[in-house]
């Protein structure tokens, strides 16, 4: 392709996506050069090296499925696998098929622009290299800028502190330490139980309880190894057609079709049923039908009820403000029962919130506490936090922070006008589920697209406008019709002064598949193809 431009397809991000993306662009024969800031491949799974950091997603779910030998021949220990055996798959596919070679890490991209008579893009990263490319792919993560919340004096604290997504590469020592866990959300209770097995003291600042629910993790038997690996056709198969992008099988009846004896063993069987089951599984008008919410609601709480011995902790412990499914539920294995160790605390800041970290500790309105560790496990700044961070320049000088200033606007979750030849798979607006399944449905299309335009000789892609505002009046249409609300950090609703918009794409994977398949049967209409002049 293109001879003035070092690279033809250049990729940001060494996470899931991108390193789907630089596989698929070079099999389709573009010359790619893959971006990373950290050490190694990973993302999300790489920055995210916590103590108890794992798929809440079947990790056979979560997987690959563009190689049937990759799947034949990787053996996943768990049926939601810990981070040091994803970063161990991660490394496996990134060697297997030779991608390291065209990996570039330590490399932190600090500027991208649009050259409008190229029609190419020039970005520089933190180790002061540029690099021109004809096609910028920022798969740069929706959970991959972490947030920590505006807490005076956090930089006096003498100890140490870690973020859960920023966690170091070298082993934290919780042993004989006065911890405190700052944040109850997935990140929160996963580490948690951890740090409560070896800690001295933990206190866990809890703002806003969860709905958790157990995880139900175990080994992979040697039977369902041979399983997975006779099934991939079929397995494949389902995960590439599935709404949420999982093996669940959906459940045939609504609450009220059982009388309470039925109703209860059916809530008993979920709550003993793997990870996001509990979702997908459940009855059918879970998130439709208040009743049916609140019943579930009461049962998991009278589980929390009898899982945490003192009445006070668990009362704490169950959400009174959000019904399940209004927010992304976490899953949990053996955390209420934390509760009950004699070295665990719970501060309710939603009762004594945080007043300041100080050099020693942490002070709320009830008094202070010392502490030899803070761990933040408060968040990110989700869907759209690293895109606008990158200094991300399109036509005449736009900045992408600019023209989102009121929130995304996109085209199938890929693509928005005025950024011609970029395109950020898994980023704002891609949809909701088990994510590695439709970003890959987005880096499978972005290719199908890059091919389509070499095929014909064309070598500027632009979403036509139209079609980009078809797709966010959809999402904002869809908005209602989704269990998700705005107390969601899927909304931006947890970082101050982000605005309010629905980052997912709330006419799910359906939509996105249905698109698609249009845009093909009628020659990406949906974009302008063209060339530059002289190129
Ligand atoms: P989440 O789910 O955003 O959780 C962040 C937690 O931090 C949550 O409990 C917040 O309480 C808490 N938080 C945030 N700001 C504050 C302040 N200022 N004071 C006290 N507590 C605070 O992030 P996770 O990392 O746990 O999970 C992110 C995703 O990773 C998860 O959904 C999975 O997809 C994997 P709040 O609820 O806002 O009151």
């Amino acid at each position: 392709m293109g001879s003035n431009v070092d690279v033809d397809v250049l990729v940001v991000g060494a996470g899931i996506t991108g390193i789907h993306q630089l596989y698929r662009a070079r099999e389709a024969g573009f010359s790619v050069q893959l971006l990373e800031a950290g050490d190694g491949p990973g993302g999300t799974w790489f920055w995210n090296r916590y103590p108890g950091a794992r798929f809440d997603s079947e990790s056979y779910s979560y997987a690959y499925l563009f190689s049937k030998e990759l799947w034949e021949e990787w053996e996943w220990q768990e049926h939601f696998a810990g981070q040091p055996e994803i970063e161990r798959y991660l490394n496996h596919v990134v060697d297997k098929f030779d991608l390291r070679r065209d990996m570039r890490f330590g490399a932190r991209v600090t500027s991208a622009s649009y050259d409008e008579a190229t029609a190419t893009w020039k970005v520089r990263t933190s180790d002061s290299k540029a690099i021109t490319a004809r096609f910028l792919v920022a798969a740069t993560g929706i959970l991959s800028v972490p947030f920590f919340p505006d807490v005076p004096g956090r930089d006096d604290f003498r100890g140490e502190q870690h973020h859960t997504g920023l966690w170091p590469s070298t082993p934290v020592d919780f042993a004989d330490k006065r911890v405190a866990v700052v944040g109850t959300g997935s990140s929160g209770v996963q580490i948690i139980p951890v740090i409560a097995q070896e800690a001295a003291a933990l206190t866990v600042y809890q703002r806003t309880p969860n709905w958790c629910t157990p995880l139900n993790n175990a080994p992979i038997t040697d039977d369902q190894q041979a399983w997975l690996r006779a099934d991939f056709a079929a397995i494949k198969e389902t995960l590439d057609t599935s709404p949420a992008g999982f093996l669940h099988q959906m459940h045939d009846r609504k609450a009220a079709e059982d009388d309470e004896r039925q109703r209860h063993q059916f809530f008993e069987k979920m709550w003993a049923s793997p990870g996001f089951s509990k979702l997908t599984s459940n009855y059918t008008d879970l998130f439709f039908d208040a009743d049916t919410n609140a019943q579930w609601c009461e049962f998991v709480a009278d589980k929390v009820r009898s899982l945490v011995h003192e009445t006070a902790v668990a009362d704490k412990l169950i959400p009174k403000d959000h019904r399940f499914g209004e927010k992304r539920p976490p899953f949990v294995t053996g955390y209420y029962e934390s509760f009950n160790q004699p070295n665990v605390s719970l501060v309710d800041l939603s009762e004594t919130p945080i007043v300041r970290v100080t050099e020693a500790g942490i002070e709320t309105t009830a008094g202070s506490r010392e502490f030899d560790l803070i761990v933040w496990a408060t968040g990110f700044d989700f869907g759209t936090g690293a895109l606008l961070r990158m200094g991300i320049q399109g036509r005449d000088g736009l900045a992408l922070a600019d023209h989102w200033a009121d929130g995304p606007t996109t085209f199938l979750g890929v693509q928005t006008e005025g950024f011609p030849n970029f395109f950020f798979p898994g980023g704002p607006h891609a949809a909701a589920g088990n994510n590695p399944r439709y970003n890959g449905d987005q880096v499978d299309f972005i290719t199908d697209l890059l091919v389509h335009a070499r095929d014909h000789g064309y070598d500027l892609i632009e979403v036509d406008p139209a079609a980009e505002q078809a797709w966010v009046a959809m999402i904002e249409r869809n908005v209602a019709r989704q269990s998700f609300t705005e107390k969601s950090y899927y909304f931006g609703t947890n970082v101050p002064g982000k605005p309010r918009r629905f980052l997912l794409n709330s006419g799910g994977r359906p939509k996105l598949h249905k698109e698609i398949a249009k845009i093909k049967s009628n020659d990406y209409k949906a974009f302008r193809l063209s060339t530059v002049q002289g190129s």
